[in-house]
């Protein structure tokens, strides 16, 4: 399933024509304008805003012929936040065993997405399986929910509105209360912050800095890929930046350096540095499309739980 359809609303031959908005815009504003606004500001890169990480090399993401294919099962559990019961996809790594323990990455969606998002479009669980079985990365849980928290969870045709942008904000409390314990009563996972990840694309990464940098108590791994403007200001997300120093295993930052929201990542990149917050900031040479959120996945997940 594709469900990709932000090139659609934001067609190209109107980015061009957009006036580039200033830094001070508030995150708040979530029109279809404003949205259009934000993929149309020009890329203006600082000398650090550079690669990291090649490109996955080819076949990162092809299943390999003569193995057991990725195993992903759907899981439900009960709101309290939506009153409602909810889905995510589950990954379980080759020879899951509920005699071992496994860690948890929390891997969040995007705008148009929901929890089929990073199978359909990007196959991270294709993606995780060949890193698995190669030993590149450790074995792990991968939950992929649905992070639009709200009673009709399906992407509607206003992608941007305030309703279904608050959703994604109302997730916060769906993930730490609901999700997260249901997971761990059922699979046999560590339950301890460091054997727990969170990361997303997009909305997913904007989402991925608020709750992960709120709540370090529950996560030390995260990461942000290509994240959309619903961050908040990082100065209170960071209000003591040697305790998230401490804190955190991993911050892993990354946007394709043809994306229009790059400036987002750039102002969180430049707010750690000057911080002295230890983190990746990798810059590709991608849009705001599955080609980096693939790669990304790929290097990031290396990095996980060791
Ligand atoms: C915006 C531009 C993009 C925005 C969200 C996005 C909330 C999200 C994009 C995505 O998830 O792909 O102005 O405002």
């Amino acid at each position: 399933m594709h469900l990709r359809s932000l090139a659609v609303l934001v067609p190209a031959a109107c980015l061009a024509v957009v006036p580039a908005l200033s830094a001070q815009d508030k995150p708040a504003d979530t029109s279809p304008e404003r949205a259009r606004a934000n993929f149309g500001r020009a890329v203006q890169l600082a000398d650090d805003d550079v690669r990291m990480f090649p490109d996955a090399p080819a076949g990162f993401d092809v299943p390999r012929e003569g193995v057991a294919p990725a195993r992903v099962e759907l899981f439900s559990y009960d709101s309290t936040v939506t009153g409602k019961r909810r889905e995510a996809n589950v990954y379980l790594p080759p020879d899951y065993s509920p005699e071992r323990k496994y860690p948890v990455l929390y891997l969040l969606h995007g705008i148009a997405g929901n929890h089929y998002e990073w199978i359909g479009y990007v196959h991270a669980d294709r993606i995780l399986d060949n890193l698995i079985r190669d030993s590149k990365a450790v074995p792990m849980i991968v939950v992929m929910p649905n992070g639009r928290a709200l009673p009709d969870d399906r992407p509607p045709a206003q992608l941007f509105s305030p309703e279904n942008v608050a959703g994604f904000v109302k997730f916060e409390h769906d993930l730490l209360d609901c999700l997260i314990p249901a997971i761990e009563a059922k699979y046999s996972t560590y339950t301890d912050r460091e054997h727990r990840a969170l990361a997303g694309l997009s909305m997913g990464g904007g989402q991925t800095i608020n709750f992960g940098l709120a709540h370090l108590d529950h996560f030390a791994w995260l990461g942000g890929f290509s994240a959309a403007p619903n961050a908040k200001p990082l100065t209170e997300l960071i209000p003591d930046p040697a305790a998230t120093t401490k804190r955190l295993k991993l911050f892993y930052l990354s946007c394709g350096n043809k994306d229009g929201l790059i400036n987002g990542s750039q102002g969180v990149h430049r707010f750690f540095k000057e911080k002295n917050i230890p983190h990746i900031w990798n810059v590709d040479d991608h849009g705001h499309d599955g080609a980096t959120w693939g790669s990304n996945l790929y290097h990031f997940t290396q990095l996980l739980f060791r």
